[in-house]
């Protein structure tokens, strides 16, 4: 057999020569309404999503541009909401015909598929079915649960990114004025790092481009990001931008299509000759949880150019009148070798030259990053590094230049700009006391990694989420579930079932909710919400399906009525106004939180940007000025034959939610228990593509975990490097294994072993 073929290793797998997007988006996206059964119901939705008038797509925070006259296409924007508009209904009969144990054997993709969840349900304890339970019983419940907890920090109060501002807002107010700072969110998984970092070195934890800026950038680098997956509407941008001669500095171990080369989906005549443009530059492929190796090799050779120019390369200016801590970060690149640069990244010093060149010539630079970088054990230094390179050309606070975090969850921004969050900042702290007249907790609450071992430890007894999947979001899946299983009463608020409301609490409630893409009626009428893009512009965002059920509850409804049932309307607290009417939501969130003064009048158009101080170079770090910092280069020892997993997205998943079995970009169909590997390592494990083999992690105590049938693909990826799908992989990666300092799970570099089962 060839073994470079990889047709013949018995999986399908076709690495696709196709540029990303074109003709394939369309048609992908088309599949996915039909196969929701929903082409009408979908396409109508499709048409809404990303207006002024229309609501916010679900799929991505990457903001909308000002041409909104069309629909902007997006492949994966268009499964989000087809998966959404599914007439498909998880109801009563559905959890009559299976018990809790009939639904733990179907997969994350099966049982999303279920359909959506239309009316509330709860199954008590010992019991292994839900049943339907009113409104008014399900509400009184969780307040009852409530009230009778001896402290309130044993209650943990879990946000996923999509939830609005208002829900959220109104969330972190039920939390806060019950009593606890128990407010984990799964930016904890995410971005925990960028804003740990930011918040260091520029003062603001937040990104500091506007979409604008890249039409205006001489170079865009972009670390540790699949853009053409996750977020494929920045291929609009990086395409124009191309096109006008920016240069594009890739940096990934993967080469992901959607950097390479991309037809944009309206572009009828290049999708028709599967013309792309071509997407990168410069394209740099190190060893997962190397970037701050790469770098500093970029930065050190930036320095040797200044130096050589006598000047002119660095803005000395500046990083006179701006900056502090350069000498101190200077020194550090000094004493740093190439080779111990070259050594730890596997890049060459030549590659570092070339990026550094870019850098170099550019006069105004865009950073942009995701997951490759913040899921990291040094994380906080990954985006510290690439916060000093800026800092080396005064690329922030100017047209064409800036930091930009990649958000996820298209609100995962706003919903810790209203609140959400375990250590919250002293203004709104204040603001909550000033407004509702209540001393609001000020010790920090636990993290995501931290509630999980509270739970495990079993002192957590009431756990309630406004969306998500914890369980299958969160490391350590095995022992992730049990410490969810281990809380009196679990409290989901969701609009589909998945694998945490099965596992979550020895009683269990289901609140069904309303969507994004549908019509939210309250007794004052119509109403919509505002959310907030990876960018601080917040918009408005207005549903126009018919609700999935007409038992259905909005989520902003539902935090307000257990409010209501725990506190009543009285002083400030008018969940019964709150719930009627989202305006006054609003109007309470401006009183606590002043940058939303004119909130309501602002977000009728366009919407309006958060002021972001180091955009303005106004730097709120304790020295009044942005921040180098020295970095440790990464000293990643692996033990004999170990391998560097990174836990990936395929093409065909929202996180936890598996919409199918493709990953077309990398080629492969019909699977998803995936292992891509270099050849040359599986040359030295006698491995053939399509073997069956077992990945193993050990931890720090030597415990063992173990993800079997998995099938290797053979993959363009760097010798010591392998990659396969999150959430699967999650049984491997210890709860105990988190970056340094932000306490995000290590998804991308997590070591292990990989050996072939002999049948
Ligand atoms: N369709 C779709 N869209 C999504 C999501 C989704 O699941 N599906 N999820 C949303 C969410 S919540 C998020 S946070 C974003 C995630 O968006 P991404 O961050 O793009 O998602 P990942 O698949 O985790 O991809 C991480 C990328 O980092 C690379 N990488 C891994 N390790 C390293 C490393 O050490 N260094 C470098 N330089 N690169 C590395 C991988 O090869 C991969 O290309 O997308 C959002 N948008
Ligand atoms: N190994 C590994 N683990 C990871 C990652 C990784 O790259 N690798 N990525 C991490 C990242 S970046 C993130 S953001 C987390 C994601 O963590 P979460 O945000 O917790 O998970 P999601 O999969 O986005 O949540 C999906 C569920 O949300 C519910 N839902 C969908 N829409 C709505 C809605 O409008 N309202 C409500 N109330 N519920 C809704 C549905 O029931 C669905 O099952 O996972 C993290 N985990
Ligand atoms: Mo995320």
């Amino acid at each position: 057999m060839n073994r470079n073929d990889p047709r013949q290793d018995g999986l399908d797998h076709d690495p696709s020569a196709h540029p990303a997007g074109g003709i394939g988006a369309v048609t992908s996206a088309l599949s996915h309404l039909a196969k929701e059964e929903t082409v009408l119901r979908g396409g109508r939705a499709l048409l809404a999503v990303n207006q002024v008038e229309g609501f916010d797509c679900p799929g991505c925070a990457w903001p909308e541009g000002k041409e909104r006259s069309t629909a902007e296409f997006c492949e994966n924007g268009a499964k989000a909401v087809a998966h959404e508009a599914t007439t498909r209904r998880a109801d009563a009969s559905t959890f009559a015909r299976l018990s809790v144990d009939d639904l733990l054997k179907l997969d994350d993709h099966d049982l999303e598929g279920l359909g959506r969840l239309v009316e509330p349900l709860y199954r008590a304890e010992g019991s292994r079915h839900f049943r339907p339970i009113s409104w008014d019983d399900a509400v009184r419940m969780t307040a009852e649960a409530l009230r009778s907890l001896p402290t309130p920090d044993r209650a943990v109060f879990y946000t996923s990114g999509r939830t609005s501002n208002e829900a959220a807002f109104l969330w972190q107010l039920l939390a806060r004025r019950f009593g606890t700072n128990n407010l984990p969110d799964c930016a904890n998984l995410c971005h925990e790092s960028s804003g740990v970092a930011l918040t260091q070195t520029i003062g603001v934890g937040k990104g500091s481009v506007q979409l604008e800026d890249f039409e205006k950038a001489d170079a865009i680098f972009i670390l540790g990001q699949n853009p053409g997956t996750n977020h494929p509407r920045m291929l609009s941008a990086i395409m124009n931008a191309r096109r006008r001669g920016c240069e594009v500095v890739a940096i990934n171990p993967l080469r992901e299509r959607g950097l390479e080369s991309f037809v944009h989906p309206q572009e009828p005549l290049n999708t028709v000759l599967d013309r792309g443009t071509s997407m990168s530059t410069v394209y740099l492929r190190p060893l997962p949880g190397s970037d701050v190796a790469v770098l500093k090799g970029i930065m050190k050779r930036v320095l040797e150019l200044d130096r050589a120019a006598g000047g002119g390369v660095i803005d000395h200016a500046f990083v006179e009148s701006h900056t502090k801590g350069f000498d101190s970060f200077v020194a550090d690149l000094d004493a740093t070798s190439y080779e111990s640069l070259e050594a730890a990244s596997g890049l060459s010093r030549a590659e570092f030259e070339t990026a550094a060149r870019v850098y170099a010539d550019s006069k105004a630079t865009i950073i942009c990053w995701a997951m490759g970088l913040t899921q990291q054990r040094n994380a906080v230094d990954n985006v510290i590094a690439c916060s000093n390179l800026a800092l080396l050309k005064g690329n922030i606070g100017k047209p064409g230049a800036g930091l930009c975090p990649v958000r996820g969850h298209s609100n995962v921004q706003g919903d810790r700009t209203v609140g959400i969050t375990n250590r919250p900042r002293t203004m709104l702290i204040d603001g909550l006391r000033r407004v509702f007249g209540f001393e609001p907790p000020k010790d920090h609450g636990l993290d995501t990694l931290e509630s999980l071992q509270a739970m495990e430890r079993g002192e957590v007894d009431v756990f309630l989420a406004m969306g998500g999947n914890l369980a299958q979001a969160a490391p350590d899946s095995a022992r992730t579930h049990a410490a969810l299983s281990r809380p009196k009463l679990g409290v989901h608020i969701a609009t589909k079932p998945n694998r945490t409301h099965l596992v979550g609490g020895r009683a269990t409630l289901l609140l069904p909710c309303l969507a994004r893409s549908e019509r939210d009626v309250q007794s004052s009428g119509a109403q919509f919400v505002t959310v907030e893009d990876s960018m601080s512009l917040i918009h408005r965002s207005q549903g126009s399906l018919s609700p999935a059920g007409e038992a259905l509850l909005s989520e902003p409804a539902i935090a307000a009525r257990i409010g209501k049932a725990l506190f009543g309307n009285s002083g400030g607290f008018r969940w019964d106004d709150w719930e009627n009417d989202y305006a006054s939501i609003r109007d309470a969130i401006e009183s606590v939180l002043p940058i939303f003064e004119h909130y309501n009048d602002r977000v009728r158009g366009d919407g309006f940007h958060l002021p972001h101080t180091a955009a303005r170079r106004e730097w709120k770090t304790p020295s009044g000025k942005a921040e180098f910092r020295p970095t440790p280069t990464p000293d990643i020892r692996l033990r004999d034959g170990e391998l560097r997993l990174m836990t990936i997205r395929s093409h065909d998943q929202y996180n936890t939610t598996v919409y199918g079995r493709n990953d077309r970009y990398r080629g492969i169909a019909n699977r998803r228990n995936v292992l891509f590997m270099n050849g040359d390592d599986m040359d030295a494990r006698h491995l053939m593509p399509g073997d069956e083999v077992v990945v193993t992690s050990t931890d720090d105590a030597g415990i063992v975990r173990t993800q079997k049938d998995l099938r290797v693909v053979r993959y363009d990826i760097p010798r010591g490097a392998c990659a396969s799908y999150f959430p699967e992989s999650n049984v491997l990666i210890p709860i105990e294994s988190a970056s340094a300092v932000s306490n995000q799970p290590v998804s991308k570099m997590i070591p292990v072993r990989v050996e072939r089962v002999r049948r």
